[in-house]
């Protein structure tokens, strides 16, 4: 990075199923590429090659082929692989990155959704990400049989196979969105929760107005 050239931002978008982040990711994007700041977008599990054979082997097949914490030891491998060889360079050359999910998925979903020991995730965290975290992390929050009914719609349409998250029953996802409040009640500083029960409008609306003021846009904006 050379002495002029600012660190990018790193954005995190997180929820249940169907909340709208992919939706939400690419509209932000838009809309900053409009203000000529370097963007790119990501995703995970993913991300990187290693990442992205390593997402193929979580999100198909049965609800229960892996244990909890082969589980979290995957997602952190493949997080790591995220870290180094994507996210990390594209934020020294000055590039803002979206992500579609990020380390509060793994204690939302292995920590509260499948009851793995906090404490472990947190270890493990320390171990692989160290201290690095997201500027601004965007729960996108909707109530249970809403998001999973969008995200079944969708998966039928365009994305059949990765559905052995959706596939867990309702508790389930119950535990998870409650487990994302609590994380966010935990970081105010960093996380904002965006009602996500609304037209993809409104909801855009919402980021657009959380992002802005956080990074003190809205001198350079213009009305979408
Ligand atoms: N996972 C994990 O367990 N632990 C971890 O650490 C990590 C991940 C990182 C990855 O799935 C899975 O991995 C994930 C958790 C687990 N579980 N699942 N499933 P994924 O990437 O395949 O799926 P996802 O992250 O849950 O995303 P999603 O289901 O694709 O949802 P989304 O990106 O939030 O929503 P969308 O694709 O933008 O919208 C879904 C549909 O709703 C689509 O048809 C839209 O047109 C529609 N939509 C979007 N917004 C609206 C509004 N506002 N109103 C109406 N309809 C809308």
């Amino acid at each position: 990075m050379n002495a002029i050239q600012q660190r990018g931002k790193f954005i995190t978008f997180e929820g249940g199923e169907g909340a709208g982040k992919t939706t939400q990711i690419a509209r932000l994007a838009d809309r900053l590429d409009a203000l000529d700041i370097p963007t790119i977008t990501t995703r995970e599990p993913g991300g990187a090659p290693g990442a992205d054979s390593i997402r193929s082997l979580l999100v198909s097949g049965a609800t229960d082929k892996w244990d909890p914490v082969s589980e979290v030891l995957l997602l952190y491998a493949a997080r790591r692989e995220h870290l180094n060889q994507t996210i990390r360079p594209a934020l020294d050359r000055g590039a803002w990155v979206l992500c579609d999910r990020f380390a509060d998925s793994t204690m939302a979903y292995q920590g509260y959704g499948h009851g793995i020991s906090r404490d472990f995730i947190r270890t493990v965290h320390d171990e692989v990400v160290g201290t690095f975290n997201p500027d601004l992390t965007l729960i996108l929050d909707i109530p249970v049989d809403i998001g999973v009914g969008r995200a079944v719609s969708r998966n039928t349409s365009t994305r059949s196979g990765e559905d052995r998250f959706e596939r867990m029953d309702k508790s389930f996802h119950e535990r998870l969105r409650e487990g994302f409040l609590d994380i966010a009640a935990g970081a105010p500083e960093r996380i904002t929760v965006i009602d996500a029960d609304s037209s993809p409008e409104v909801v855009t609306s919402t980021v657009w107005q959380t992002v802005s003021a956080k990074f003190d846009l809205n001198a350079q904006a213009t009305p979408a």
